[in-house]
């Protein structure tokens, strides 16, 4: 029997490959990142399963690919389904959950810090060779604020916002708050987090991190209304999508000294634009959307991904089917 076509939009590990060419025929986009939308399109028309790791899977997308049955992204956000779309035509969806948990915690705790105590901006002061004596600096210019024993509130209480409350309470003696839509009986027993409406969290917390899934429900989800309940000392943590926040509100809040500082792992437009006033703010600490990305959690999604997709099309159960789409497997 010949093997299923599948394409895989971006370089993946060789062992990844190899263990899915023994059950799948593959061609895999080898340029830099990924390939144009169109270069995209025009794989698809033999395609039954596609490893993917963001870019609408969308109609225009489904119409190309008519023979498509699993779509595996390397990501546990799945905000790029059309889960509908993917419903009518029973397109399965993976995503890889867990293996990135510790890996993107580890990123907000680096952004906790990094903001408060202005690892940035105070490394490129010193070197550029301004740390010298003479200079008219007083010892408050450097002053940043306490991480340790400050209060923590997390919006999103899941998986990464339990890896999260556990660095925050072991690790720095954290006081926590948290909203979610359900409340996380494991998260108070294990941490002591304590659950509060979102009104509370955002007023009380020195650090607000925000960790919850884009979805519609969650899109623009916290605007300058807000951002006006935080603390001028706060700062504002963001790991999860550019666009579960206003961001126009946020660099008001900003640059109105309503919060103090922000970490940001995401952008609303990626890669953020160059004129984008966040990249002006020595407040502000950058990443280019890698919270997950060490060799080995990458790896290790890459894997879960190719697992997941050679299950659904040899017919078994795929451990990872989002949870909207569970039925089609049922
Ligand atoms: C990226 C992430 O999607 O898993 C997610 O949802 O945000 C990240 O891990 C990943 O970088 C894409 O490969």
């Amino acid at each position: 029997m010949s093997k299923p076509k599948i394409y895989i939009t971006k370089r993946i590990p060789a062992e990844v490959l190899h263990y899915l060419e023994q059950y799948c025929e593959c061609r895999m986009w080898d340029g830099q990142g990924t390939p144009s939308r169109q270069g995209l399109l025009d794989e698809l028309a033999e395609v039954e399963g596609l490893l993917t790791t963001g870019g609408p899977v969308n109609q225009e997308l489904l119409d190309r690919a008519p023979k498509l049955r699993v779509v595996s992204s390397i990501s546990v956000g799945y905000n790029h389904f059309d889960l509908d779309e993917m419903r009518a035509r029973r397109v399965i969806g993976t995503h890889t959950p867990y293996v990135l948990d510790d890996t993107v915690a580890d990123l907000v705790l680096a952004l906790m810090l990094s903001s408060a105590r202005r690892i940035p901006e105070l490394d490129a002061f010193v070197k550029a060779g301004n740390w010298k004596k003479g200079a008219g600096l007083s010892e408050e210019d450097f002053f940043g604020m306490d991480v340790h024993h400050a209060k923590l509130g997390i919006i999103g209480m899941g998986r990464i916002g339990e890896a999260i409350a556990k660095r925050a309470v072991h690790g720095f003696g954290m006081e926590l708050l948290y909203y979610n839509r359900s409340r996380r009986p494991e998260a108070e027993e294990k941490y002591g987090a304590q659950y509060c409406d979102l009104e509370t969290v955002l007023r009380e917390s020195d650090f607000v991190v925000l960790m919850t899934p884009l979805t519609p429900k969650t899109e623009r989800y916290i605007r300058k209304e807000h951002f006006a309940m935080m603390k001028p000392t706060s700062f504002f943590i963001n790991a999860s999508r550019g666009q579960t926040l206003d961001e126009a509100d946020l660099i008001e809040a900003l640059q109105t000294g309503q919060i103090r500082g922000a970490g940001l792992d995401v952008f609303d437009v990626e890669p953020v634009q160059p004129d984008n006033p966040l990249l002006h703010m020595a407040n502000v600490v950058t990443m280019p959307h890698i919270g997950s990305a060490t060799a080995k959690t990458r790896f290790d999604m890459a894997m879960l991904a190719a697992q997941n997709l050679v299950a659904g099309l040899t017919g078994k159960r795929p451990p990872h089917v989002v949870k909207e789409l569970q039925s089609l497997v049922e």
